[in-house]
């Protein structure tokens, strides 16, 4: 429904530019009749653009920061499930993409010197998605750590049910808009260069930044920050909405007061960065600050899984890795093994390590953020690059012909006032899409229509007062 409605605004926009295009006509002589024809060739190609564009929104989730800082962990987190390999050492290594789909498969392409085993697996399991990611990633950090040239960056796509957009989640996309997540390794690097490309493939999209918080050696945190700027240099110019993650906030958990130590490193590594982002004027302001711990908060969700086998495991790492978040009044009455916790035992550890590792908390600001801000981060940045795109071309245009500076400066405005009302329409759709999700679709249509009449009839009638 969504598609088909945006298909026919951007047929209006279309249909209008002809009254647009008779004002030039009145105002040029016959024999600049070529005019019309130049000015409805650039008009229909940005058109025609903007609506492949926009016939394939996508909404991107992009996690990046600096090495082992628990990216890949994070997208397991969005996921709900361990399907990206996770490490102590450095381990990811090449473009992962997760596209949500009911059904679960993995394509590795066929890229340069590929090492390892390209091809597409359809059904298979988690295990079998992490152990194919693994041997890949492992093959071409070994191959680079010994020098190797000839081998390209592994380019991997998983289509995957993910947990964001599961059928109890929280969060509702329209209609037509797909949902995918990219991971990306580490940026502070040897593989700056490509990573940077890699990028700028990436440009509408959420951008996920996590910091180790674990990192206490100074020059070490020192050169974390660097990372970090560095990074937001980059992806500063490219994304609307960007979140700064404080990972690894669990090592706090021994502090008498943990949320005020929380607190004050945060504050404080914020300044650090502030700091730093002046000194190289830069003026780039996160959307959101949160902090979280990613790998407890992912035991706990797969401590809900319906596999006993999942469970127990999951269980058994908390206990073993994280047993010092379990409250106490939990913990004083656990058995020993994990094994042995009865369900209702189970599900409390769950509940309350969900909490205490702000796994809940960042799960709502990241859901209610996306649901006020889908507009902005998937159709916004597609007609800014339509706009853009368009002034572009006819100002090479006039620049050609010298002459046509009123013909352009009106065509400019016509484009930014037709940008403005699809964005706005598409907005108002797109917010009564997810509220009425429950409601027919006819319901949706009607109400869509008739807010967007009263919209032309007040546009109408502003004309009518100003002639
Ligand atoms: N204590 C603690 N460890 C965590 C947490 N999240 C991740 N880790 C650990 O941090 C290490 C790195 O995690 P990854 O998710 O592989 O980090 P990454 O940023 O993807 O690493 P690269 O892609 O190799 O740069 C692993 O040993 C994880 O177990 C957390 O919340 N708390
Ligand atoms: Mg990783």
């Amino acid at each position: 429904m969504l598609l088909k409605y945006i298909d026919r605004e951007v047929k209006t926009i279309r249909r209008e530019w002809q009254t647009h295009r008779r004002k030039i006509a009145n105002q040029i002589s016959p024999s600049q009749r070529s005019i019309l024809t130049e000015l409805d060739d650039i008009f229909l190609k940005a058109t025609a653009k903007l609506l492949v564009d926009l016939q394939s929104p996508t909404l991107t989730i992009v996690t990046t920061g600096t090495t082992s800082s628990g990216k890949s962990t994070l997208v397991n987190l969005l996921c709900g499930a361990e399907i990206i390999p996770v490490a102590v050492q450095e381990m990811s290594a090449g473009l992962v993409t997760i596209e949500y789909n009911q059904n679960t498969s993995i394509h590795i392409d066929r890229t340069l010197g590929a090492l390892w085993e390209c091809g597409d697996w359809y059904h298979i399991s988690d295990r079998e998605i992490y152990n194919r990611l693994a041997t890949v990633m492992n093959r071409y950090l070994e191959a680079k750590y010994n020098g190797s040239i000839d081998i390209s960056y592994p380019q991997i796509r998983i289509e995957y049910p993910i947990r964001l957009l599961a059928k109890d989640s929280r969060l509702q996309l329209p209609e037509g808009i797909k949902l995918r997540i990219v991971d990306l390794p580490g940026l502070s690097h040897q593989e700056d260069i490509e990573n940077l490309s890699l990028l700028k493939t990436c440009n509408r999209a959420l951008f996920l930044v996590t910091y180790n918080s674990a990192e206490t050696d100074r020059q070490k945190v020192n050169m974390l920050l660097q990372g970090v700027v560095e990074q937001l240099k980059i992806i500063g110019g490219l994304s609307n909405n960007m979140w700064f993650l404080f990972n690894r906030i669990d090592v706090f958990h021994g502090d008498k007061d943990r949320v005020a130590s929380e607190e004050k490193f945060i504050d404080r590594t914020r300044s650090e960065i502030d700091k730093l982002l002046t000194k190289h004027h830069l003026q780039i302001e996160p959307k959101q600050v949160a902090k979280i711990s990613t790998m407890p908060a992912l035991l706990s969700l797969l401590m809900g899984s319906k596999d006993d086998g999942k469970r127990i495991e999951a269980a058994n790492r908390l206990d073993r890795n994280f047993n010092f978040l379990i409250p106490e009044n939990i913990a004083n009455d656990l058995p020993r093994n994990p094994a042995k916790w009865s369900p209702h035992e189970h599900n409390r550890v769950a509940a309350a390590i969900w909490d205490v590792s702000y796994g809940k908390e960042f799960d709502r600001l990241l859901i209610d953020n996306i649901q006020t801000n889908l507009t902005n981060l998937i159709f916004l940045p597609i007609i800014q690059e339509f706009e853009q795109g368009f002034c572009l071309e006819i100002s090479k245009w006039a620049d050609k012909r010298s002459k046509e500076n009123i013909i352009e400066a009106a065509s400019i405005s016509y484009v930014k006032n037709q940008s403005d009302r699809l964005l706005s329409r598409i907005d108002r759709s797109v917010r009564i899409l997810i509220k009425f999700r429950k409601k027919s679709a006819l319901f949706k249509q009607l109400y869509i229509f008739w807010l967007n009449w009263l919209d032309d009839l007040s546009l109408i009638f502003r004309d009518k007062g100003n002639s």
